[in-house]
């Protein structure tokens, strides 16, 4: 059919296409949660509650995404660059391990730097749990409960609890207001006068709670890691009852004989605001003014103007009424019959987003804005060498672009910390940070060698700056985020130097992302020059500086030298002898082959340097790469093969791991090998929790329906045989500010529309065949 018709056919067509997404959009129990993982988060990008259902007594995990002991700090070694000169001659005469002992004690941060990961009482600080506010109820009878069920609706991001005793309906709803900016609990009894119960408020440490102005108020400083005087914080609860009794008494709050309750939860910190106290007050008493009903079709009305521009259907679903936590075993052994629970992990992973960062705030960190100790694991801070960044990946093809900002905004606060780190290692110009960061901005070295010392985060960071450009075209933006991206470049500029073996300009110390290898003489080293993902960074950086540059028409010079410099880099991959993509410069021996880490794939992943049309030989070496890496790992690392896999439109494989994302676990310890899954509330298991595996795998479910970063986009390029059979998308993005919606049947695009603001030329692969057309307005 010629295309014109097509088009006016689908344009005719695609208004009629029906979009139940194939289930409800929820997670459901039949019992309260026995442990923090199976409680329902719920979070509006600054405020998080997590209750667990509870009958008698009922927790409720409070987060502000802003709560973090520690405090700012210069943790520069200012004589580290003079040992610089030592340390690559060193390396040069293949004398890796005295060239790590050296940057032990020389070249990485000064102090204690993340505490070992347990940084909670030291400066760089811990992301920390605001509270908890516990309910205790007297049903005042002996019977039990009947007819119990707990959800979270992620169409509506509400939650609630419900169950009989004694004939009467308790119900309780829960939401983190994406209107009022407080969290509502709501409980009420079918029968009047039913509700008695208390409230109380705490925290393990750092806290007072008294009875203020008629509510409940905790407040407290946390650890600043100098002199205990850090981080204020304030949280304050009130009741609002149409019968009954309350009572604000004991440092608690009493209800009785209630029939219907709201608890207002208003909090907030001294981060950036030091008139915090009289906000949290205000919000509180603004949203009291206000009927329940209302805020809550607000807050639904918000929420959906995100969730809502996206919707899956994968075809026919039969195993998908079951309760979530069974419902995950039964996918374990029938995975194909519930092709709703993926689209489900999908949609989660948006919800999670929407839920855990907003426009002004914070990125979310290693566990998005849920916490429920006071030492969350890694200090649940910003890891630049995979975490964060993944925690950003499904964003823009999940049409939820703007909420990468946040994590821009952190990376522009990084930058004059980063100059200083540049200077007082390297005596570079421009702006480097390494392995981790905090709100506070630290970017020196990690404190010890083998895992602190990779440079590639400011490069990594710089990675996602672009990206959302890419999505966008959004031309402010790029003017905004080129100082940014051009600093970083300026500093590996600055300090690549010359492999004599090869020729080929590279970074130097530096290690492979947490991984370690064999030295000929059999010692096991982590340092070491030009690892192959610093290699993929720069070169990738590098090229995004010169189009920007080009874009903006700045920086000539700079543009010409960075053109020079590009044909000095390594390629972006060297195949080893056994046909793999080369970690290091050298084929070294692994002690770990399954290693979590698969930082050499970078270039296939996020970035388009390796692509099956581009680089066929590369593309093979890395399939031969990740066969040998296997499919195990923690959750983010499973997240990041199924990602490798799309990309190299293996949709069965990619399938395969996703499958392996969603073994149910209850595992809390700290794993760092084979044993990722999920926890009964589809939180990923590292084990422990860690948001980077939702995210990640949401990001590999996109990838799976459309890539566009080869300069096409293709529909449906990795997609597995148990998806093909019917299914639809609405409002997936690709690169160039493109909107798609499309259908299929039978393993073939049925129906597909791409829409711009403004009509544009596109290049589309469908169905194996590659052809331009011209998008539809939006
Ligand atoms: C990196 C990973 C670990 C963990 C930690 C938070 O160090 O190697 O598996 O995800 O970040």
């Amino acid at each position: 059919m010629h295309i014109k018709i097509i088009k006016r056919f689908l344009l005719i067509l695609l208004p009629f296409l029906s979009f139940s997404q194939n289930n409800q959009l929820e997670l459901w129990y039949t019992k309260p949660a026995s442990q923090w993982e199976e409680t329902l988060p719920l979070g509006n990008g600054r405020l998080g509650i997590m209750p667990d259902g509870g009958i008698e007594t009922e927790k409720l995990v409070l987060n502000d995404i802003t709560l973090w002991s520690g405090s700012p700090q210069d943790a520069n070694n200012y004589k580290a660059y003079t040992f610089l000169p030592q340390i690559r001659e060193l390396l040069l005469a293949n004398k890796n391990s005295e060239a790590e002992q050296l940057i032990n004690q020389n070249f990485v941060c000064t102090g204690p730097g993340s505490g070992s990961g347990d940084g909670a009482n030291v400066q760089f600080g811990c992301y920390q749990v605001l509270g908890d506010m516990t309910l205790k109820f007297d049903y005042k009878t002996k019977s039990k409960a009947i007819n119990y069920s707990r959800n979270l609706n992620i169409q509506t991001a509400l939650a609630s609890t419900q169950f009989t005793i004694d004939g009467v309906i308790y119900k309780r709803e829960y939401f983190a207001g994406f209107g009022d900016d407080v969290l509502f609990v709501k409980l009420t009894s079918s029968k009047k006068g039913k509700l008695n119960f208390t409230v109380k408020l705490d925290r393990s440490e750092h806290f007072k709670t008294v009875n203020s102005d008629n509510s409940l108020v905790m407040t407290g400083q946390l650890n600043n890691g100098i002199d205990g005087k850090g981080m204020k914080y304030k949280a304050k609860v009130k009741a609002k009852t149409a019968d009954g009794s309350v009572l604000y008494t004991n440092n608690t709050i009493e209800v009785k004989n209630a029939t219907e309750v709201v608890l207002y939860v208003s909090a907030g910190t001294d981060f950036k605001n030091q008139n915090f106290e009289t906000v949290v007050d205000k919000t509180l008493d603004a949203a009291l003014q206000k009927k329940y009903q209302d805020q809550k079709k607000k807050h639904i009305e918000n929420y959906q103007k995100l969730f809502n521009r996206v919707a899956l259907n994968f075809g026919k679903s039969t195993k998908n009424a079951s309760p979530t936590n069974e419902r995950l075993d039964a996918f374990m052994k029938y995975p194909d019959s519930d092709t709703a629970l993926p689209v489900l992990f999908y949609q989660y992973g948006r919800y999670l987003s929407i839920s855990s960062t907003r426009v002004g705030l914070l990125p979310p960190n290693l566990q998005g804005l849920w916490a429920h100790q006071v030492q969350t694991p890694w200090n649940g801070d910003y890891h630049l060498d995979v975490n964060v960044q993944m925690n950003h990946w499904a964003l823009e093809t999940g049409n939820l672009s703007e909420l990468n900002l946040p994590l821009k905004d952190l990376v522009k606060e990084m930058v004059p910390y980063g100059e200083k780190t540049a200077k007082a290692y390297y005596n570079a110009d421009g702006w480097v940070a390494h392995v981790i960061t905090n709100i506070w901005g630290f970017t020196e070295p990690g404190e010890s060698a083998s895992w602190g010392i990779a440079k590639a985060g400011s490069g990594w960071l710089c990675n996602n700056l672009w990206n959302h450009y890419l999505y966008t075209n959004d031309q402010a933006y790029l003017a905004e985020i080129y100082p940014i991206i051009k600093g970083a470049a300026q500093f590996y500029n600055s300090m690549l130097v010359k492999d004599p073996e090869t020729g080929w300009l590279v970074t130097s110390p530096s290690v492979s992302p947490e991984n370690s290898f064999f030295l000929p003489n059999g010692q096991d080293a982590h340092v070491c020059m030009g690892p192959t993902i610093d290699n993929q960074i720069v070169r990738e950086l590098f090229n995004n500086v010169i189009a920007a540059s080009t874009k903006l028409g700045l920086d000539n010079t700079l543009k010409s030298e960075l053109e020079k410099r590009l044909k000095l880099l390594p390629p972006p991959g060297v195949v080893s002898p056994d046909g793999r993509i080369q970690e290091w410069l050298k084929p070294y021996k692994e002690p770990d082959p399954q290693h979590r880490h698969v930082s050499h794939l970078y270039g296939l992943y996020p970035a388009p340097l390796i692509t099956p049309e581009s680089t066929p030989e590369l593309a093979e070496a890395a399939k031969k790469t990740l066969e040998v890496r296997g499919d195990d790992g923690p959750s983010w690392s499973i997240a990041y093969k199924m990602l490798f896999w799309s990309r190299l439109k293996e949709g069965n494989r990619a399938y395969k791991l996703l499958k392996t994302i969603l073994r149910p676990t209850l595992a809390t310890n700290i794993n760092y090998g084979a044993g990722g899954g999920v926890y009964p509330n589809l939180f990923s298991a590292g084990p422990p929790f860690q948001i980077d595996g939702n995210f990640g795998a949401a990001a590999g479910i996109g990838e799976m329906l459309i890539q566009s970063h080869a300069g096409f986009v293709e529909l449906l390029p990795a997609m597995p045989d148990a998806w093909l059979k019917e299914g639809e998308v609405k409002g997936l993005k690709a690169e160039g500010n493109f909107t798609i919606n499309m259908k299929w049947k039978n393993g073939k695009v049925i129906e597909y529309e791409i829409k711009s603001a403004m009509p544009a030329k596109v290049k589309v692969k469908v169905n194996g065949e590659l052809k331009e057309i011209t998008s539809s307005k939006l």
